[in-house]
């Protein structure tokens, strides 16, 4: 049997921990929404995750929680250039978080190395301009994706997207692909936990798995479920879950988590290391 040491343990012994902070530069972001719209708000609170223990600053213009309306591309430039600039002076690995080819270009050339994309659809973009690529899985849209999305099997479903999409990249020319499941997006609380019980299935395709749960309405669901009171907590306060699932992910096999929380879940992550090398 597998166990969660065996899985672990290259990723301890290699010492890296990879976490991925999120910035959202938007006025609607399912959780932080309209805090980081300035510019100024946005590179500091990115430079401050750095500071926490962030490997990577996921920079974003346009929400794509549910029932989200899109963004103009010119708007989105407006939101992400000058935090992509200035961060990417600074040394920081910064990624992009846009479904836009244009968006992810000017991005690029203002210093990202790494296009993040919830469309999974970007990938030639990638090679082109030859940074690393997230290819994420969503059923739909923002718009539709939760309105009663159906599977037949969840994870192979997600799994053969994901790679059809990720060889795809690799064959135009990108030599970084990592895939994610996208927990929430078009799928319901069974279909995300699945996904992350059976995390294995995403690493035994070979490429480095990525994970964000952080804050999503699946954790306030769970919250609920574990309270006598069965209220849900808003997005701001779900970080327990956050922590654990974020933990539990990258115990199955995921090589980096990407949060709203860095310094809890950078603590959390540091116990877990400890306790396993010791074990
Ligand atoms: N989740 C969100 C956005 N981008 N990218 C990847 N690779 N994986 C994710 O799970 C993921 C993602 C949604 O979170 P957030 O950016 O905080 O919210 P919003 O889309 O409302 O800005």
């Amino acid at each position: 049997m597998v166990t969660g040491r065996d899985i672990c343990l290259p990723f301890v012994e290699s010492g890296r921990r990879r976490v991925m902070g999120v910035v959202n530069v938007t006025p609607d972001s399912f959780s932080d929404g309209g805090q980081f719209l300035d510019h100024r708000a946005a590179i500091a609170h990115g430079r401050a995750l750095v500071d926490q223990g962030a490997d990577w600053i996921d920079v974003g213009g346009e929400s794509t929680r549910p029932r989200a309306a899109p963004v103009p591309v010119d708007e989105e430039l407006r939101r992400v250039l000058p935090v992509v600039e200035a961060l990417a002076a600074d040394g920081v690995p910064v990624s992009i978080d846009t479904r836009k080819a244009a968006v992810a270009e000017a991005a690029v050339a203002a210093g990202a190395r790494m296009i993040n994309d919830v469309s999974a659809s970007l990938g030639a973009v990638a090679g082109a301009t030859g940074v690393a690529f997230v290819a994420m899985h969503m059923l739909g849209d923002p718009r539709t994706m939760q309105a009663e999305p159906v599977y037949g099997d969840v994870v192979a479903e997600v799994r053969d997207f994901l790679v059809d999409r990720a060889d795809g990249a690799r064959a135009a020319g990108v030599r970084e692909v990592w895939i994610d499941p996208g927990i929430g997006f078009g799928k319901t609380l069974d279909h995300n936990l699945a996904l992350l019980a059976n995390l294995d299935v995403l690493v035994a395709t070979g490429y480095p798995v990525l994970v964000g749960t952080s804050r999503k309405s699946t954790l306030g669901t769970l919250a609920a479920r574990a309270e006598r009171s069965g209220t849900v907590p808003p997005a701001g306060d779900r970080l327990e879950g956050s922590i654990a699932t974020a933990v539990w992910s990258l115990l199955r096999g995921a090589s980096m988590v990407r949060v709203h929380e860095v310094p809890a879940t950078v603590r959390a992550i540091e116990a877990c290391d400890r306790a396993l090398a010791a074990a």
